[in-house]
């Protein structure tokens, strides 16, 4: 009989891209449909979701008996992975358990040292190796020859060459049918039906605190139109999908490409909604072609500003200037889309007034949603050096752009998290003074979604603790 294999998220949150919505986890999909069309039995379990603790894991481990459990985990959520590995190994001695994703790519030594519920690590694109690693193992003969993957041999960490990434994406197919869809709903439009969809993968931006470029080796690959956008059909016609999140760094990198997406999608009359993230120059470059954006769905814009500072933004590597991202996010708003940015807050030598003048200069650039982010130093990433001596905390459960975990010079932690609380407070205070001249759908919009986080995210707590509820009553009002 062939092994049957569990598709797990970890339980971990950190309330904030989660209260907006809930997300299926589609590097595992991917994974699954190929082991699927491997010849393998697949079952997804996205506990995160379901919020789900280790003993509802555990209980659904014995019900389901796999023969192997497989994780994705990035930074903040592989600590939760382990134990999902701890759990299961208890349940099944025998089950086999295997990470994936950015952290154990990078971090696969540091795990199989300290963490002997895991057997296994499948190292950068999963779909190839793990089909591989499954045939292979136990076999330790066999599992060198596999190239991108990490196990003990002789009871040491030890890591197979990495594997060239697959040229065609097109042959790639989540399994989609695994997915519970009325479970994934996006909250800022009631009763819709999301999808995560991916049209590209890759980066080749230089920014030294992500992960990206460095995960996918500085390529950049892309599904085809006419691919891509089939895959948008069949979700909306089997699943009734009607929001979709692109999982893409850049989906726009490609001009030709990115605009027969957008008359594909135009002609075909989609109709699905759709949440993306970009740069700030493919905006800039697409100036004449926003208007397509809009017929296409494109109804929310994401662009990583992350600093309103110069010599920080040199540091990060973001090769833009301040006045760039100011114009993008004002040509995002005048094509009637949402914009929304991030500015990251907190390296070792920002001082109180610089993080006041980020947030004085996050109205100025006037996105219609802002995020105040802490910077969190990815041990693997180009930015760790210069930050290490400053961090305050190892703890992994951390790193998730919330919590600060570095130590300004000139700063306190606490006077960091409240920093990142004020720029909040005041980028919203001062949005709701402009939602009144906003078209009426943006307005609902935004009051829905500015609810939601309020309510659903880690925010609600510290508008609590600081004892000003309002912003919230006066959104609802
Ligand atoms: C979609 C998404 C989410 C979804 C996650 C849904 C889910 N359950 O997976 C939501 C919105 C919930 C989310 C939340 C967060 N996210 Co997020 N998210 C993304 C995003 C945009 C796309 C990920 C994706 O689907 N890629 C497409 C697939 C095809 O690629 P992939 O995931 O890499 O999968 C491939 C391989 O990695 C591998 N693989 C992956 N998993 C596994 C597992 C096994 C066993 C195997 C064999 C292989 C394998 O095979 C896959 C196919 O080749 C990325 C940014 C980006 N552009 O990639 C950020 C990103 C992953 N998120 C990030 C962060 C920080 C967070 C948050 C902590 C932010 C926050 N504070 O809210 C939270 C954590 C919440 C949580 N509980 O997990 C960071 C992670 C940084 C890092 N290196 O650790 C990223 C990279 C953004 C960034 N640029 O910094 N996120």
């Amino acid at each position: 009989m062939s092994k049957r294999v569990l598709l797990v998220t970890p339980p971990y949150h950190s309330g904030v891209v989660e209260s907006a919505g809930t997300w299926l986890p589609l590097g595992l999909l991917y994974v699954g449909g190929a082991l699927r069309r491997a010849g393998y039995g697949v079952e997804l379990y996205d506990a995160m979701t379901k919020f789900h603790n280790l003993e509802q894991i555990r209980e659904t481990l014995r019900d389901r008996r796999p023969d192997a459990v497989f994780v994705s985990c990035i930074t903040a959520t592989v600590l939760d992975g382990i134990e999902v590995c701890r759990v299961a190994k208890e349940e099944n001695p025998a089950v086999l358990t295997v990470l994936g994703n950015t952290h154990p790519s990078f971090m696969w030594e540091e795990i199989l040292t300290g963490s002997a519920c895991v057997d296994a690590i499948v190292r950068f694109e999963g779909e190839e190796t793990a089909v591989e690693l499954l045939a292979a193992w136990p076999k330790h003969e066999q599992l060198r020859k596999v190239r991108g993957i990490a196990f003990r041999r002789d009871g040491k960490p030890y890591a197979t060459p990495l594997r060239v990434f697959a040229r065609d994406l097109d042959g790639f197919e989540p399994a989609w049918d695994l997915v519970p869809w009325s479970e994934y709903s996006y909250r800022a439009q009631p009763g819709s039906t999301l999808a995560v969809v991916s049209s590209s993968r890759g980066c080749r931006q230089h920014c030294s605190f992500c992960s990206q470029r460095l995960f996918w080796s500085e390529s950049w690959r892309a599904v085809s139109p006419e691919c891509f956008v089939r895959q948008l059909e069949g979700l909306r016609d089997r699943f009734g999908v009607d929001v979709v999140m692109l999982a893409d760094e850049i989906p726009s990198l490609d001009r030709a490409r990115w605009e027969r997406i957008l008359d594909l999608l135009t002609t075909r009359s989609v109709g699905v909604n759709i949440l993306l993230e970009t740069r700030v120059d493919d905006i800039l470059r697409d100036e004449d072609i926003l208007p397509r954006y809009r017929q296409a769905g494109i109804e929310h814009i994401y662009v990583g500003v992350e600093s309103v500072n110069q010599a920080t933004l040199d540091l990060f590597k973001k090769d833009l200037k301040i006045e760039q991202s100011k114009r993008a996010i004002e040509l995002i708003n005048s094509h009637d889309i949402i914009s929304e940015t991030s500015f990251v807050m907190g390296m070792p030598d920002e001082t109180p007034e610089e993080m006041e003048r980020t947030i004085e200069l996050s109205k100025y650039y006037d996105p219609d949603m802002a995020f105040f982010l802490a910077i969190t130093p990815w041990p693997y990433a180009d930015l760790y050096p210069n930050v290490k001596d400053h961090i305050v905390t190892y703890d992994y459960r951390n790193y998730n752009l919330v919590e600060p975990v570095i130590k300004p010079r000139a700063m306190t932690i606490d006077e960091v998290r409240a920093m990142l609380f004020r720029g909040f407070k005041d980028f919203y205070t001062h949005k709701m003074q402009q939602m009144r001249t906003m078209p009426p759908w943006k307005r609902e919009f935004m009051k829905r979604l500015m609810h939601l986080l309020l309510e659903h995210s880690y925010l609600r707590d510290q508008m609590k603790e600081i004892g000003h509820p309002a912003i919230s009553d006066q959104i609802v009002a």
